[in-house]
């Protein structure tokens, strides 16, 4: 593993940055203080951290509704991202967007989607043209285990497999999509199946264990920008809370959730545990961590909670008309 500590310790930190960025975003929504759908990342951490630290940062991301991990990871900044979620003038859509309208593309990160799948023929397209400009870049499509069945990934992986185009899917199999659990809806039995049809190798890895998504990422990821071509890569994990914040979650047996949420699951806790019993981390250095993550969530809520609303009259900037 070629991680050093500094970097461990980012993977570490970021980790909590998503996890308390989402537990700020939900309640400022049982507030009132903030509108919109928000789909929290609890739980999935370690897929968002794990492979956006195999990629650089001119590298291609595309997200989902569930989109807040996968930018925070690529490197978005949480005071905007929270502006943003706040409706704010400073937020990265000038607060015209909101959560599933996130995107910067000075560090590749092309967009969350409110569309189910629609980044798959973004992330595609991203990845067409770094192989047309030989640029080197490499695009991760972030999708649900829902989303796999949209039909945009038959055309979409046909293509990238025929091609050889430098995109990686990363199906997050986080159990649900919206209101049902998702495996009633999957003919195959194991998701990674899905990828024989398209002609490119299909993978599974513990989404819950950060280090296996970095390593595997890396290693799919080093194919593919070496003209080795696409990877269906599907990522086991669990959606710890709702579909969005309020779902009463009536459709979940009783405690399941528990136990993705003990120590022995909880990416977040296996990671810590690993640092501390392989890395030589103290338990101190992993607590200054999670309160450095802590600290740089409540200067995202201040941030955002000060900065003023658009004007009225910036409705018409920035929007097609
Ligand atoms: C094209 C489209 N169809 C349906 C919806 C409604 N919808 C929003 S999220 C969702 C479920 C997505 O599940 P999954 O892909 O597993 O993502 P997860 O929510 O688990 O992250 C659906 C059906 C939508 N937004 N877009
Ligand atoms: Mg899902």
């Amino acid at each position: 593993m070629n991680l050093n500590r500094i970097q461990l310790a980012d993977m570490y930190h970021r980790m909590w940055l998503i996890r308390y960025f989402d537990a700020g975003a939900r309640d400022l929504f049982m507030q009132d203080k903030l509108r919109g759908a928000t789909h929290t990342y609890t739980g999935q951490e370690g897929v968002a951290v794990g492979a956006c630290m195999a990629l650089n940062r001119d590298d291609y991301v595309t997200s989902t509704h569930r989109g807040h991990g996968h930018c925070l990871a690529k490197g978005g900044d949480p005071q905007r991202m929270m502006a943003e979620l706040l409706g704010k003038a400073t937020g990265y859509c000038k607060g015209k967007g909101g959560s599933m309208h996130i995107a910067d593309l000075d560090i590749g990160i092309l967009g969350a989607n409110g569309i189910v799948g629609g980044g798959i023929g973004v992330a595609t397209g991203a990845a067409y043209s770094a192989d047309a400009r030989g640029s080197g870049q490499v695009a991760i499509c972030f999708i649900g285990d829902g989303a796999s069945n949209q039909g945009v990934l038959m055309e979409a992986g046909n293509m990238a497999a025929l091609w050889k185009l430098p995109v990686i899917y990363l199906c997050e199999q986080n159990q649900y999509a919206e209101f049902s659990p998702s495996r009633p809806f999957i003919a195959v039995n194991e998701l990674q199946d899905k990828a024989a049809g398209f002609g490119m190798p299909g993978l599974t890895v513990d989404g819950n264990d950060v280090l296996a998504v970095y390593e595997i990422t890396q290693q799919v990821v080093e194919r593919a920008r070496s003209g080795g071509g696409p990877t269906f890569l599907v990522a086991k994990t669990y959606r710890i809370e709702g579909h969005t914040v309020g779902d009463p979650l009536t459709y979940r047996p009783k405690g399941e959730a528990d136990l993705w949420k003990s120590p022995e699951r909880d990416p977040i806790s296996r990671f810590g545990r690993l640092l501390v019993d392989e890395f030589d981390f103290s338990d101190e250095q992993l607590d200054g961590l999670q309160q450095h993550a802590r600290k740089d969530t409540d200067a995202a809520i201040a941030f955002g909670m000060e900065s003023p609303e658009p004007e009225p009259a910036d409705l018409w900037e920035d929007v097609y008309k």
